[in-house]
């Protein structure tokens, strides 16, 4: 398609939708005339992905996750179409500019955070390397909530994000099943001596799929997310008369949980899990029966994989389907199941971890609940003689009346992975060291990686034109080929060139920051970014004291010679999570008081930016100059805007924690702030029990002044906030060992400071980021998973030789 012809089609199309001149149209119509554009030419090409997964019978994996984050669609579909220039220019020929139709569409915000967003990258780069995967998850009617500020508080409003209709999605009624919940199953002596499972009221729901078309890079291949929405089976309208009645049901798919934490004793959050999880085996299983192979094959055509513990019902589910419905023999069964079924974790926080009563497991779902009653007799069984009771009491599933779904999830499948080196190794060393004596196989690592394309060609093209005019284009498609960057380390043309992106990114951003906040930034200031989820453990106070230590450093001393900071944060706290709330409060506060300091004279400027989201992410990231990687080591399971960033160029300050272990290794010393307590000392404190943080507040003035400013009034406008803070630190003893790393943290803020002063060694830091960060690419991360977990294989062959990839069906 070329310009010509996309106008052509764009003036048509929108006549016809809207009887309307280009002129006349606002930017919604204008946007909904595009996307259906797109939607309607990638149509044939995900018609034909199914039809050739289908016709050669090619192993799929469904990649169960209670979260998916994609964002914003509409230029990441452009682009993996090859349109997205094309577009762009033929719209600026009509006067209009793609980034406004860009602008209207709402995130799709069906996640929290990381969890959610790896999804939805592995995703784009399950579909850009021609593998067959889907997604499988939940349509939510409200996304994560909208996030406000009210002095300085954080306030929740609802997410509508389809108050507009979702042109990307299709509703697929015929492909409708019905989900059982509750009521009471015995089991009945058939005539041929099995079992059979005899349901006693309960009700049914039925699920219906709404699928997303997952648009490969260039290679013809689409994939399907599919998300399931409720509504009251006809059959059961009887049933549901009241308002309330249908609403119970309705709230299933209504909201996403908030809280990127366990969720216990809700039981509604249970509900969703089964929802989803049985919707999606039924349809696979629905699928896999079209295709007359013999059930015991399954494992040949079919991978399931579970997203952290929240599917973890897979096992019993899938148990449940061959065996009650199919009637494999239970052996059988469970040895498909393992096959069939492989399980991530994406936390060690202990808090984090899924467990659910007996008591309510069993009133939702009292088959599963059976069935994993069994599975866990059977491993006790099984497993005692060989290791022993204690270790089978620490492993098995059921515990004090509690159902652990990790336990479940590893027990239930043959590939248990962390998502970065470090965190892979607490597994097996600390965390789920009694799973890996028994399984020692099934431990693997698989560090985490991000869709690389969009966030470099997507959110940054000011870098990505210099890119191509200095290594040349093939980085598009191998991110690899960033490597080639290492030999421009002293090409003063290349260092000046990612230096002025860098600098119209910063501009452009700062224009963003002034619009939206009324905060005017220089853009010649070190643009200090740390986004992500408000969690204690990832210490946004830690970055907060340091601020404040370098405020009250001005204020001893005006002249003192620094550069200008401007601290960027983004985070969204979960409504419940009282301490992160203050947190945020305060961190607004002290903006308040140091952005209208004329002492400071701008040599600090604090911006805390609503609604942290994808889209948002998109526009800061590219503007970084630093990256605030700070966890507690060992506490953060792998992070992944510490890629995002260090792919713009932002140098990392960091702990030795999740993949920043892994950054550091490939940039070397020279190009990381490392800092902080290791792993190893982490633990060495929980051992020996010895930390005591006041002892430090005693000792150390520095700390002292600044822990005190939370309770002293030097922070105006907060109350009990400030004393949260405060004792947390104190009376608390300090669980993040936020006061031990604060030396040093200050020290590697310092080697920042120094760094950047040195205009030419700060290029070439930022250099040697961009360059190594293809280390991180999402399409790698999911080839290993496909080779090693998966055993799936493309439907393609590429060519990525010269960064072109042309699909070639081999039929
Ligand atoms: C952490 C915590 C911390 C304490 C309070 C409760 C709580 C609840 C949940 C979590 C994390 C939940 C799972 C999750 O989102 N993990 C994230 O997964 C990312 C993708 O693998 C990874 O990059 C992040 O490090 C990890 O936190």
């Amino acid at each position: 398609m070329n310009k010509k012809e996309f106008k052509a089609i764009f003036k048509k199309r929108l006549a016809e939708k809207y009887a309307m001149e280009v002129e006349d149209a606002t930017a919604t119509e204008l946007y909904q005339t595009l996307g259906s554009i797109i939607t309607d030419s990638y149509s044939p090409d995900w018609y034909q992905t199914w039809q050739d997964y289908r016709k050669q019978k090619q192993k799929q994996v469904y990649y169960f996750s209670i979260e998916f984050l994609p964002g914003q669609m509409l230029k990441s579909n452009l682009l993996n179409m090859g349109w997205l220039d094309i577009v762009e220019d033929a719209l600026a020929d009509m006067n209009i500019d793609l980034a406004d139709l860009a602008a209207v569409e709402p995130d799709m915000a069906l996640g929290n955070g990381g969890l959610g967003r790896l999804a939805s990258c592995f995703m784009d780069s399950i579909a850009s390397r021609g593998l067959p995967g889907n997604g499988n998850g939940i349509r939510y009617q409200y996304g994560l909530f909208k996030q406000k500020f009210v002095d300085g508080y954080q306030v929740e409003l609802p997410d509508e994000w389809l108050n507009q209709g979702n042109l990307w999605e299709v509703r697929k009624e015929s492909k409708a099943v019905n989900v059982h919940f509750g009521g009471h199953v015995w089991m009945k002596k058939m005539l041929d001596g099995n079992l059979k499972p005899v349901y006693e009221g309960g009700s049914k729901v039925r699920a219906v799929p709404y699928d997303t078309g997952m648009v490969g890079y260039q290679n013809q291949t689409v994939n399907t997310m599919r998300l399931w929405s409720v509504e009251i089976p006809e059959e059961e309208e009887d049933r549901y008369r009241s308002v309330e009645e249908r609403r119970a049901v309705e709230d299933l798919t209504s909201v996403l949980y908030p809280d990127d934490s366990n969720e216990e004793g809700r039981n509604l959050r249970l509900r969703q899990e089964y929802f989803f999880v049985s919707a999606g085996l039924q349809s696979i299983l629905r699928h896999y029966l079209q295709l007359h192979e013999p059930i015991d094959k399954i494992n040949q055509y079919v991978a399931i994989h579970i997203n952290d513990t929240h599917p973890a019902m897979c096992v019993a589910e899938f148990m449940r389907l061959l065996v009650d419905e199919q009637n494999v023999p239970w052996e059988k069964a469970w040895d498909l199941t393992i096959k069939v079924m492989s399980y991530t974790n994406h936390t060690i926080m202990a808090e984090a971890l899924e467990k659910w009563s007996v008591g309510m497991m069993k009133a939702v779902c009292p088959r599963i609940y059976q069935i994993i009653e069994e599975i866990d007799r059977r491993f006790v069984v099984e497993t005692s003689w060989v290791h022993g009771e204690e270790l089978v009491s620490r492993t098995r599933i059921i515990q004090n009346d509690q159902v652990h779904m990790a336990h479940l999830a590893i027990i239930g499948s043959h590939s248990t992975n962390g998502v970065a080196k470090l965190h892979s190794d607490l597994l097996k060393s600390v965390v789920l060291h009694d799973f890996y004596i028994l399984y020692p196989d099934r431990f693997n690592n698989k560090t985490n990686g991000i869709a690389q394309r969009r966030w470099s060609q997507i959110a940054n093209p000011n870098m990505s034109r210099v890119l191509d005019k200095t290594i040349g284009t093939s980085w598009r498609q191998n991110s690899n080929d960033l490597r080639l960057l290492l030999n421009y380390q002293d090409d003063d043309t290349a260092l000046d060139a990612l230096a002025v992106a860098k600098r119209e990114n910063k501009i452009e951003f700062a224009n963003y920051i002034k619009e939206t906040t009324g905060i005017t930034v220089s853009p010649d200031a070190i643009f200090d970014v740390q986004i992500k989820r408000l969690h204690a453990y990832k210490r946004q106070l830690l970055n907060l004291m340091h601020i404040l230590n370098m405020y009250f450093d001005l204020k001893n001393d005006p002249t003192l010679e620094i550069p200008a900071r401007v601290f960027i944060f983004g985070a969204k706290a979960a409504p419940s999570y009282h301490y992160a709330k203050a947190i945020i409060k305060v961190i607004n506060e002290v903006a308040k008081l140091i952005n209208n300091d004329p002492a400071i004279n701008d040599k600090i400027k604090i911006v805390f930016l609503e609604n942290y989201k994808v889209s948002l992410a998109e526009k800061i990231i590219p503007a970084a100059d630093v990256s605030e990687q700070i966890s507690l080591a060992s506490k953060e399971a792998s992070g992944t805007s510490n890629m995002k960033l260090m792919l713009n160029g932002a140098v990392t300050i960091a702990t030795l924690d999740g993949a920043n272990v892994e950054i550091r290794n490939f940039v070397g010393d020279d190009n990381i702030a490392i800092f902080g307590l290791t792993e190893e000392e982490v633990y060495r404190y929980y051992q020996d029990n010895s930390y005591n943080a006041g002892d430090i507040y005693n000792q150390n003035e520095k700390i002292h002044r600044v822990v005190n400013a939370f309770v002293d009034g030097t922070i105006p406008n907060i109350l009990f906030e400030g004393q949260e803070i405060y004792d947390s630190l104190i009376k608390y003893n300090d669980e993040y060992f936020v006061l031990r790393d604060f030396d040093s943290y200050l020290a590697a803020q310092k080697t920042i400071e120094v760094a950047y002063l040195d205009t030419r060694r700060w290029r070439q830091v930022s250099l040697q980021n961009i360059a190594n960060a293809g280390s991180f690419s999402a399409d790698d991360t999911v080839q290993k998973y496909a080779d090693d977990i998966w055993q799936i294989e493309p439907l393609f062959s590429h060519n990525d030789e010269r960064g072109t990839t042309h699909g070639q069906y081999l039929l």
